[in-house]
């Protein structure tokens, strides 16, 4: 029988300790601890025994067991481990894994050169004013000293919306809204958009974008006026930028001028850009006219001013170089995304 003991208990625990799986585990605990396992059928032999053998075979026994409850206990916290470090590894997240990009947005050209106009103008002294794309005609035309029968203000050239309300032809409407309103000095650009009843070509859009300036001071000079100028091309376009204005005429300045910048393309010399003439039209510009200093109520006797308007879709272009002014409004990802590193 001691023999059985050492049989049994050394098989036990060769087959414990090569145990693979917790289920497999619990089979070897009932079959060798159960009551129908070896150890408990020698414990009913301990009867074929004498009285004096008894207790310390009996003893064995139990120690066996206990040896083997401490073997299974220990496997089975050693396969708990091994199976939740296989659920962890399974879960795991590959730290040296690369990321997935994220798809960055950009900002349109035009609002690239919105913005920075904006800075340039703020580096001069000037404020950002704004107001409504619907307009009257008031504020649009007449204190603009646009004559009744003035062509701009036919429909074929205006959009007109209900009750005499149009879609602004010019951000004007903005300055004329702050003189009624402010006191001089006003130092102001109104950036925004316009409309006109355009045709559609590689110039031309019916909705387009303008920016404005108008300082109104006691002596304010068209020297004032051709210095700003200046100083606005040389930090929009870069230094070397030249400005130069030709004799013009607007109803709503006096005199008036229209302004030209040093080709961006050649600087001078003469390229397809500026059809050879070392020029490029960039708006127009003027000494305020007294007539619209009345309308808004300012004294023209104290007070003088210069005005000019510029496009911002032209000077995006010209500064991204953009043939075509439709591109500007198709907002074709292609184009769009090359303004990706822009990160104003
Ligand atoms: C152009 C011409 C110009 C103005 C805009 C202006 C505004 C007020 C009073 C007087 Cl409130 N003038 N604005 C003056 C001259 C020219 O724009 O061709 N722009 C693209």
């Amino acid at each position: 029988m001691k023999e059985d003991l050492k049989r049994i208990l050394a098989e036990a625990k060769e087959r414990i300790l090569t145990t693979k799986s917790l289920p497999d585990l619990q089979n070897l605990k009932s079959s060798f601890l159960g009551k129908k396992s070896e150890l408990s059928q020698l414990m009913m032999k301990l009867r074929e025994l004498t009285p004096e053998e008894r207790p310390a075979f009996g003893k064995a026994i139990n120690d066996a067991k206990g040896v083997l409850d401490t073997l299974i206990t220990k496997m089975y916290s050693r396969l708990k481990d091994a199976e939740i470090n296989r659920q962890n590894k399974d879960m795991s997240v590959d730290l040296t894994m690369p990321g997935r990009s994220l798809n960055k947005g950009s900002l349109h050209p035009l609002t690239l050169v919105w913005r920075e106009i904006e800075d340039v103008f703020i580096s001069l002294g000037f404020e950002i004013a704004e107001g409504t794309d619907i307009e009257d005609e008031f504020h649009n035309f007449d204190a603009l000293n646009t004559p009744q029968d003035h062509p701009s203000r036919n429909l074929a050239d205006t959009f007109y919306v209900e009750n005499k309300q149009l879609l602004r032809t010019h951000t004007s409407p903005v300055q004329i809204r702050t003189m009624e309103t402010h006191e001089p000095p006003i130092r102001i650009i109104a950036p925004g958009r316009a409309y006109r009843n355009d045709k559609i070509d590689a110039t031309h859009s019916p909705v387009f974008h303008q920016v404005e300036a108008l300082y109104v001071d006691e002596n304010v000079t068209f020297a004032d006026l051709k210095d700003t100028l200046n100083q606005f091309v040389v930090k929009m376009f870069g230094p070397g930028t030249k400005s130069r204005i030709r004799p013009h005429f607007f109803p709503f300045t006096e005199p008036s001028a229209e302004i030209d910048i040093s080709c961006v393309g050649c600087g001078g010399s003469g390229c397809r850009i500026c059809k050879d003439s070392g020029w490029i039209e960039m708006g127009g510009a003027g000494m305020v006219d007294p007539n619209v200093f009345e309308k808004v109520g300012i004294d023209s006797e104290k007070y003088t001013g210069f005005a000019f308007g510029l496009g911002m879709d032209r000077i995006a272009m010209l500064k991204y170089n953009i043939k075509d002014i439709r591109v500007l409004f198709e907002n074709d990802l292609r184009v769009l995304k090359q303004f990706r590193n822009e990160n104003r």
